[in-house]
């Protein structure tokens, strides 16, 4: 398996986001990354390789997947809230008014020439702060998304873009639930772009992939595959239902497998073989995982029961499939276990895949 780091992942540090009714310290913090790579480098994987990516190509592929104006929003969006006070510059940008959706009344059409209200146009929650390096490191990133999906295309059985901030929450024109780019999304369109006719993406995050599924959701060739927290519980909330399975050409090319809090491996890995018995009739030619450790019992903001061996297990059936493959690293806050978790999925992969 073929790693691609993202060194500039500490140029974003949140500092506080709104949780149950308070500002408390980011769980989406630069050491969890850390402690991947050093599980990584413990178990000795193999070097990280060189970013292939060029930064004008990683624009390139972020706008396959990402609407302009919203890019660029992202981009300039710390010296504007500077602009708007020195004081600023001391702490993190976080949204905190929203549109209603339009039958209540409100207007979107008009221009916004407040920074606040168009930090609410381009994010749905207030646990996403921005600051001054959160692009640099949300576009690097991407890069190495885009490489790994390179690394795979050009022949390697598998790939790992470990990369922080996460992705799989972040939509065509929208940042949120710690992502402002969709790494995962941009890795399956590389893969597309690069002769893979079908791409499956396959969520393992305890939280639904809300991002990647309305990237994809109307298109035939992007099968998505979610596994998560019932969102009629739990974040995201307002998407993620069993009931949506895509619409136009790519209707029936979503299946969201929603679980109850306190779900335990047995339930969780049942609900992934049927997942992957929908995505291998559909005849998918390469895979995307956004690989969220979040799941686990010992995790502070999620719900799920499973224990660290589990994730060679998963790692394994992920690896029965027998496809070329992409991971993200998406969520997972319980720190200290989270390097042991990530890694087993993928060493638990690496020892079964048929392609090595
Ligand atoms: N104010 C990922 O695992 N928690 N994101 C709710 C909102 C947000 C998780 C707090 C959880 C986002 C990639
Ligand atoms: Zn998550």
């Amino acid at each position: 398996m073929q790693l691609f780091v993202n060194h500039q992942h500490t140029q974003h540090q949140g500092r506080q986001e709104m949780f149950r009714g308070r500002l408390v310290d980011c769980h989406e913090v630069p050491a969890r990354l850390d402690h991947v790579a050093a599980e990584w480098e413990r178990r000795q994987l193999g070097a990280a390789r060189a970013l292939s990516a060029s930064l004008d190509d990683t624009h390139a592929a972020i706008a396959r997947v990402h609407n302009g104006a919203y890019v660029e929003f992202v981009r300039t969006a710390w010296d504007q809230w500077v602009a708007l006070h020195p004081d600023n510059a001391q702490r993190d940008a976080l949204p905190s008014v929203w549109p209603l959706p339009s039958r209540h009344g409100f207007r979107t059409d008009a221009p916004l020439h407040n920074f606040a209200a168009r930090l609410g146009q381009y994010a749905f929650d207030a646990g996403t702060p921005l600051m001054q390096g959160s692009w640099a490191a949300a576009e690097e990133g991407a890069r190495c998304a885009v490489s790994a999906a390179m690394a795979v295309a050009a022949g390697a059985p598998s790939a790992f873009a470990l990369t922080r901030p996460p992705g799989h929450h972040a939509g065509p024109d929208y940042m949120g639930g710690y992502c402002f780019l969709n790494n995962a999304a941009i890795a399956a369109q590389r893969l597309r772009d690069q002769g893979f006719s079908r791409v499956a993406v396959v969520d393992v995050d305890y939280h639904h992939g809300n991002g990647t599924q309305t990237i994809f959701y109307e298109r035939g060739d992007v099968f998505t595959l979610s596994i998560h927290g019932d969102p009629r519980t739990e974040y995201p909330f307002f998407l993620g239902h069993a009931d949506e399975a895509g619409a136009a050409d790519g209707a029936g090319s979503n299946l969201n497998l929603p679980l109850p809090r306190g779900t335990t491996f047995g339930t969780w890995h049942a609900a992934l073989q049927t997942g992957l018995e929908r995505v291998m009739a559909w005849a998918p030619t390469a895979l995307v995982v956004p690989l969220g450790v979040d799941t686990f019992a010992g995790d502070p903001i999620s719900g799920f029961g499973l224990q660290s061996p589990d994730y060679l297990r998963l790692g394994q059936t992920l690896a029965d499939l027998g496809l070329p493959t992409v991971f993200t690293f998406e969520g997972g806050y319980a720190v200290a276990e989270v390097g042991v978790n990530a890694v087993n999925v993928l060493q638990g992969f690496m020892q079964h895949h048929r392609l090595g």
